[in-house]
């Protein structure tokens, strides 16, 4: 049964403080028309993509705060956003977009959706749960803040698992399975989602492959000179961007190959307002972790690959064959503590 689908990282490259979300849009828009030419299936934005990472920046005001957000409950009826949702309706094109949410009783949360044109509605959404950084600003006036512990609140949807339709011939439906057949391997394809910082946690991961994810998606906004929230040593600016590239790699592919299932991630990138230096990075990665496809540029760009879902069965039934290998009376630690607890002091 064939599993083969085209795939795609949207990379969006430098956003200011005041560029208009609908000239973000219009960019958005060419590089979906780009995968339509190339018969993408599935398109993957990066983090709050409509908006310069506004996490960055002390707003003190909530007027001017509210406009990175995007307001109510359907991101598809938003207005600067619509015309996204409806083109890729139109063009049949999967979606996954990530945005700065602002829920009606005022909660914000980094959110993101997997729009499904073959359904045109929302199949899933996700709510970022790891949120770096702090929630004050630094005392260093030349400090890069990452301010999302002020400005949102800890996901409450979960790793949510969900089943993308369309995307493949020939799945067994629950309508359509015979009795006491196997239908692992074989529905529509299962997928997670992840934003930026929850990548670098394996628990996340864990969580979308016990329920079989085949292909985890996740967009990042990710700078690349943060000294002040991390680096064992001074750096260079250079250095520490080539570091900050490295790890997010690593994650990437450690993670695909240890949850035995494809990954796409999608950068912002570039330089913001002339100074917010971005990796870029964007890839997509096979249960092997090995890079099928990477970005060239830090700036839009789309990064393409053709995927064969049928990949993930040889992890996922026997290095990685959790039923028979996984030993969950040793894992308890994993879900009753937080923080480090050391062993008695010799
Ligand atoms: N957006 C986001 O989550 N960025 C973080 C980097 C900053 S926190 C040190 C990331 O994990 O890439």
């Amino acid at each position: 049964m064939s599993r083969k689908i085209t795939v795609a990282a949207a990379q969006v490259g430098a956003i200011d403080l005041t560029t208009p979300k609908k000239a973000v849009v219009a960019r958005l828009l060419k590089l979906l028309h780009e995968a339509a030419g190339k018969k993408v299936k599935i398109v993957v934005f990066p983090e709050c993509t409509l908006t310069t990472f506004f996490p960055r920046h002390l707003i003190p005001s909530q007027e001017e705060l509210d406009k990175y957000f995007e307001h109510g409950e359907d991101i598809t009826q938003s207005p600067d956003v619509k015309p996204l949702f409806d083109e890729a309706k139109a063009l049949g094109i999967d979606i996954v977009l990530g945005y700065a949410e602002r829920t009606p009783d005022g909660t914000g949360y980094n959110t993101c959706v997997y729009y499904s044109a073959s359904e045109g509605k929302v199949l899933s959404k996700y709510r970022k749960i790891h949120l770096p950084g702090t929630s004050e600003p630094f005392e260093d006036p030349k400090a890069v803040n990452q301010l999302e512990k002020r400005y949102f609140t800890p996901g409450n949807l979960g790793f949510e698992a969900f089943r993308a339709s369309g995307m493949v011939q020939d799945a067994v439906k629950k309508e359509t399975v015979k009795e006491g057949e196997s239908t692992i391997g074989k529905g529509d394809p299962i997928m997670g989602m992840l934003i930026c910082n929850d990548r670098r946690w394996p628990e996340a991961w864990r969580v979308y492959s016990l329920q079989g994810a085949e292909l985890i998606v996740f967009g990042f906004n990710t700078g690349g000179n943060m000294a002040h929230l991390w680096g064992s040593k001074p750096m260079s600016p250079e250095e520490a961007k080539t570091e900050a590239l490295f790890h997010s790699r690593l994650v990437q592919q450690a993670n695909s190959y240890m949850n035995a299932c494809f990954s796409i991630s999608s950068a912002r990138c570039g330089l913001d307002d002339g100074k917010f230096d971005l990796i870029g990075g964007s890839a997509i990665v096979s249960p092997e972790g090995h890079v099928l496809a990477e970005a060239k540029t830090e700036d839009d760009e789309l990064v393409v690959a053709d995927i064969d879902l049928a990949a993930v069965r040889q992890g996922k039934e026997k290095t990685f064959d959790y039923g028979r290998h996984r030993r969950i009376e040793t894992y308890g630690l994993i879900d009753k503590q937080t923080g480090v607890v050391e062993p008695d002091l010799l």
